[in-house]
């Protein structure tokens, strides 16, 4: 099988995209998943996790130095988060933009954070930022892996 980031820059490409303890508070997770789904991604990882201030610490290894890291982590470890795992084409950088701005105040109605969301902590989506970011992720999120399936309505998605 292939790995579980999938292939970059094919339409094996995958992501990981976490609704946060917030998105599931709220009750948005189905909307979250709906949004990818409708527009033809595959979903080929999905499950809740409730993060240890360390696995939240980990997934933002790369903040670590910035003043907001502590309440991030606590944030990020309040609650149930929903992981998932999604396969398309171009779904890394296309991702990003459904999800919206880091600053909901700066995203745009339609994307995910434009329409659900106010404050910086508290924007409810994660999403990799590069193919890099997406293999990490992937392979903390789901070290047991992620389903290879394909899907028939492929071929009325892509041309
Ligand atoms: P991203 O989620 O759009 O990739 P990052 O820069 O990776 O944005 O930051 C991770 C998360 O940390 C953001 O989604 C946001 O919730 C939070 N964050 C980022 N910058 C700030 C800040 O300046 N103050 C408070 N929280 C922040
Ligand atoms: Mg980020």
């Amino acid at each position: 099988g292939i790995p579980v980031y999938g292939i970059p820059g094919t339409n094996q490409e995958r992501t990981f995209l976490a609704c946060k303890p917030d998105a599931v508070q709220r009750g948005l997770v189905g909307d979250i998943i709906q949004r990818f789904e409708k527009r033809g991604y595959k979903l080929v990882g999905l499950k809740m996790v409730w993060p240890s201030e360390t696995m939240a610490a980990e997934h933002y290894a790369d903040l670590k130095k910035k003043p907001f890291f502590p309440g991030l982590v606590k944030f990020f470890s309040s609650g149930p988060i929903v992981c998932m795992c999604w396969e398309g084409k171009d779904i890394i950088k296309q991702g990003r933009q459904m999800l919206g701005e880091t600053q909901p105040l700066a995203s745009k109605p339609g994307s995910i954070r434009g329409d659900y969301s106010i404050d910086l902590g508290r924007n409810i989506c994660h999403g990799s930022d590069s193919p890099e970011a997406a293999e990490h992720e992937l392979k903390m999120w789901f070290p047991e892996g992620v389903s290879d399936y394909s899907k028939s309505v492929d071929a009325w998605v892509y041309e």
